[in-house]
């Protein structure tokens, strides 16, 4: 049993215990070797309090020694010699945000029948795997991740038998797709909610989490990742229901058994449709401590947000996914992705390792800020802190478990625009961060517009905005008092709306997205940059992903190879081999805006892919990167 006299050493033992002592020591910037060495690992749990000079309550590291006894009984399986070769760790997965993809009807608003428009141009890019964020009957209080009806289309987005059509052309073009399973919380709007609410004894009350309170004090400090407190009071029956989302997603309830079981009923009448699997939203959420504990003000001060240490890795939150698998994702031919945000390595493992029976793959977004900045700070983002978390994965993570890469979605900016916003190299910018994922272990996922080197959106007002996320952040930032500049400023670094703008596809009007007014305004970046350009000139990102999609499709070294690196610790320079018993690659890259010098000379004649036309033999030029085959 852990207790407050427990050693670092002994907490690094656990799963859940390295990866806390990783984010903590990320967190409050603490060089490794402060961490895992001899002396260190002697300190005891107490000590911490006077070390961290109070900022560590006992409080706190009696929450960590709880958490630390129930995930000491975890036991990962071995990992096995060989990798095991499955369709998906093949495939180039590419995500699609179909509000913002393709308008076919000209509403303005992306749908489906734009995406089976689109369906050549992907295949074109060399795709195997789309997949679909939420297409659901939704009210689009989150855009779709606020689900009102799981078996109905979203109106604007069509009709199931416009769903249909689109996965048939898929498989027609021996491509996959995978649906967006939003299953920690409903719409507000859901039947099974609109019962719920209907009073204490309906039967579907224990679908949601429901707990008793005072009109003016809400059953627990949690607050929503969307501002405010995490319930909604109801005048009627006295009683609060919990949303860590926002006020019209409603947390279910999965520790009550017939909700699990509509679920899975539900789950598998999508499989029997013939999709391909799933990427399932928020999944770790979905077990939360019992009795629903404040959460630490520590944490909640680290993390942003308060109560998330009883949610992203509740105590029954294994069990519950292996009864979804055993009941649903184990009877057919799948790939399932879930987003874990909050989980490190080694929790993870416990996710997708082969032999637990749980999911294939996670996103984890340890990468997407430098550690102590979240989206909504103004930093410069460092790559030499990306490529140690890349490297962590790649040589840590075990050939039983088997990693995503990627490096944008629809909750994030666009990653050039956090790296480096000089016009003049955001092409080689563009490529270099295309290699770092088409080059590694792992099944790597595009983001639309990725793949053309989208950037951010120069947002001026408020009113410019349609993220729920920053509409309610900007209102709360006022409320705290921040002038509007500064709280415009604010929302401007990390807002999400930065890639959910229209994908830019000409020159036209609405970017060639919509012959009607889009529900949120192209980027001006659009005159100059879409696919239509980038397709006509042979320098462009757009052949540059395609080159190297072709590359990964022709040498599966490039797939299930080792991942060795070189003299990892060269600031700014990236350099790494992928081998197997036939073929054997070398690739390098220059993390910097500056000229580098080799790690190691390379002669032309090997040379496969270059992001620069000209090969120099003796430095890289701007994020220069090359790949070699040995
Ligand atoms: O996102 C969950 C998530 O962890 C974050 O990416 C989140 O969007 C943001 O950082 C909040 O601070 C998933 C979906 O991808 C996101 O679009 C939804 O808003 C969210 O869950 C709720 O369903
Ligand atoms: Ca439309």
């Amino acid at each position: 049993m852990y207790t407050l006299e427990s050693t670092i050493g002994e907490v690094l033992s656990n799963p859940l215990g390295a990866d806390l002592i990783e984010i903590f020591r990320n967190e409050l910037k603490l060089n490794r070797l402060l961490i895992y060495n001899g002396l260190s690992r002697k300190i005891k749990l107490k000590t911490l309090h006077k070390l961290s000079r109070g900022e560590l309550s006992i409080d706190f590291l009696e929450m960590i020694v709880s958490k630390l006894n129930h995930f000491r009984t975890l036991e990962l399986p071995d990992h096995s010699e060989e990798i095991k070769p499955l369709w998906w760790k093949e495939s180039v997965a590419y995500q699609i945000y179909p509000r913002s993809f393709k308008d076919s009807n000209g509403d303005g608003i992306g749908d489906l029948g734009g995406i089976i428009e689109k369906l050549d141009y992907l295949k074109e890019l060399g795709i195997d795997l789309i997949w679909l964020s939420p297409v659901y009957d939704s009210p689009n209080d989150d855009n779709g991740y606020d689900i009102r009806d799981y078996k109905k289309i979203m109106a604007e987005f069509g009709t199931m038998d416009d769903f249909d059509s689109l996965l048939s052309a898929c498989h027609q073009r021996g491509m996959r797709l995978i649906m967006d399973l939003v299953i920690n919380h409903t719409s507000d709007e859901h039947q099974w909610y609109v019962e719920s609410s209907r009073g204490k004894d309906n039967p579907y009350r224990p679908y949601y989490i429901w707990k008793e309170g005072r009109e003016d004090e809400p059953p627990n400090n949690w607050t929503s990742l969307f501002s405010g407190p995490a319930w909604n009071y109801d005048k009627k029956s006295g009683e609060w229901s919990m949303h860590i989302w926002s006020k019209k997603q409603m947390d279910l309830n999965w520790d009550h058994e017939p909700l699990r079981q509509d679920i899975y009923k539900m789950v598998n009448w999508w499989l029997d449709k013939g999709i391909d699997g799933f990427r399932l939203d928020v999944i770790n959420f979905i077990s939360k401590d019992e009795g629903y504990p404040d959460g630490d003000p520590t944490i909640a001060e680290m993390m942003g947000v308060c109560g998330v240490e009883h949610y992203a890795f509740g105590k029954n939150v294994h069990k519950y996914l292996q009864e979804l698998h055993k009941e649903t994702f184990s009877k057919y031919d799948i790939v399932t992705v879930g987003e874990t945000p909050g989980l490190g390595l080694y929790s993870s493992q416990f996710f997708t390792h082969e032999k637990r029976k749980e999911l294939d793959l996670i996103f984890n977004f340890d990468h997407i800020d430098n550690p102590g900045n979240d989206r909504f700070d103004d930093y410069c983002f460092d790559l030499n802190i990306l490529k140690n978390q890349m490297l962590f994965w790649q040589q840590k993570y075990g050939n039983s478990c088997w990693n995503s890469l990627f490096l944008e979605n629809h909750d994030y900016p666009r990653m050039i625009s956090k790296i480096n916003n000089d016009p003049s190299v955001r092409n080689p910018l563009a490529k270099m961060l295309a290699a770092l994922i088409l080059t590694m272990k792992g099944t790597p996922f595009i983001y639309q517009g990725q793949e053309m080197a989208m950037v951010n959106v120069n947002f001026e007002s408020i009113d410019d905005y349609r993220d729920v996320e920053s509409l309610n952040l900007y209102k709360k930032l006022l409320v705290d008092g921040m002038s509007p500049e500064s709280a415009l400023a604010k929302v401007k670094c990390g807002s999400r709306d930065h890639s959910r703008t229209p994908m830019q596809w000409t020159s036209g009007k609405n970017a060639g997205f919509s012959s009607g007014k889009p529900w949120l305004d192209p980027s001006m970046d659009s005159m100059e940059n879409n696919i239509e350009i980038q397709m006509a000139d042979n320098e462009s990102v757009f052949h540059f992903y395609r080159d190297l999609i072709a590359l990964r499709k022709k040498y599966k070294t490039l797939v299930y190879g080792d991942f060795l690196s070189l003299r990892s610790s060269r600031k700014d320079m990236f350099s790494y081999y992928r081998k197997d018993r036939d073929e054997s690659f070398y690739i390098e890259m220059n993390l910097s805006a500056k000229m580098k010098n080799r790690n190691k000379k390379m002669s032309e004649n090997k040379l496969l892919l270059s992001s620069y036309r000209n090969f120099n033999p003796r430095h890289l030029a701007p994020y220069e990167v090359n790949i070699f085959k040995l």
